[in-house]
C-alpha cells in the first residue's frame, strides 16, 4: 500500500491524480501547512525538503520518495502506466515533465506568492512571474494546437503534472485567453474522472484552515 503525505495544492494533487489514474490503493495523511507540520522532524525524515507531497511505498521496504516529479516517475515505473517504454516517446514525456517541474510550477508558484501572499505589492515581481507563466502557456499552446495531449497524443504523467498547475491559472492571475488548444486540453484532462477524484484529495479546507494556511504562508514569506 502507498501512503501519501499531501495537502490541497497543485503539487499534492499531481500524486493523488496519478494514484487514481493508475488504480493503486493508497492511504492519505493530510499535512497541515497552516500548522507547519511539513517542517516537523518526523516529516523531514521522509522529505528532507520539508514540503508536500511525499510517499512511502510500504510494499517496497517502506521506500520514501519526495519531489512530485520523481514520485510520478516512480509510480509510472511501478505500474507500467502513463510513461511509455519506447525511448523517444518516453523522452518526450520526461521533457514536458521537466518543463513543468523547472518552469510552470516555479513561475506560477512565484506568481501566487507575489500576487496573493506577499506582505507588500511589488508590481515588477507580480508582472515578471505572471508574464513568464503566460509565456510558458504559449509554449504549451504551440504543442497543443496539433496534439491531443502534451507529449505524444497519448495521456501521460506530463499531462497530470501540467494540468494540476495550469488549471489554477485564475488564482495566479494568468489569462488563458487566445489559447484555444490549451483551453481544449484543460477541459479534456479536467473531465477525466480520476482527475476530478484526485483533486478532491484531501477534502477542501474549512474557511478557518484556509485562513490559517494563508497566514502561515504570509509569515514564512515575511
Ligand atoms: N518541487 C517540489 C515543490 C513542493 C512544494 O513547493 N510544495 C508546497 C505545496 S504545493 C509546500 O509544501 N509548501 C509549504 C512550504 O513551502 O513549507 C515538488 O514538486 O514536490
Amino acid at each position: 500500500m502507498i501512503e501519501l503525505f499531501t495537502a490541497a495544492t497543485p503539487n499534492g494533487w499531481k500524486v493523488s491524480i496519478a494514484l487514481e489514474e493508475m488504480g493503486l490503493p493508497y492511504t492519505t495523511r493530510f499535512i497541515s501547512l497552516g500548522k507547519l507540520e511539513q517542517k516537523e522532524e518526523w516529516f523531514l525524515r521522509i522529505n528532507p525538503n520539508g514540503r508536500i507531497p511525499a510517499i512511502i511505498d510500504h510494499d517496497n521496504g517502506d521506500f520514501a520518495v519526495f519531489e512530485s516529479g520523481a514520485i510520478l516517475v516512480y509510480l509510472a515505473e511501478k505500474t507500467g502506466k502513463l510513461l511509455p517504454a519506447e525511448p523517444k516517446a518516453r523522452s518526450r514525456v520526461l521533457q514536458w515533465l521537466m518543463f513543468q517541474m523547472g518552469g510552470v510550477g516555479p513561475m506560477m508558484g512565484q506568481a501566487n506568492v507575489f500576487f496573493r501572499y506577499a506582505p507588500e505589492k511589488i508590481p515588477y515581481a507580480i508582472d515578471r512571474y505572471q508574464r513568464e507563466s503566460r509565456r510558458l502557456f504559449e509554449v504549451m499552446e504551440r504543442q497543443l494546437k496539433d496534439h491531443l495531449y502534451i507529449a505524444n497524443d497519448e495521456y501521460s504523467i506530463a499531462d497530470i503534472a501540467l494540468h494540476s498547475w495550469v488549471a489554477g491559472h485564475e488564482w495566479s492571475g494568468v489569462s488563458v485567453d487566445g489559447l484555444p488548444g490549451l483551453r481544449r486540453w484543460l477541459d479534456l484532462v479536467g473531465s477525466r474522472p480520476a482527475v476530478q477524484k484526485g483533486r478532491a484529495v484531501p477534502p477542501p479546507l474549512s474557511a478557518e484552515e484556509r485562513a490559517q494556511t494563508v497566514e502561515s504562508a504570509k509569515k514564512m514569506l515575511a
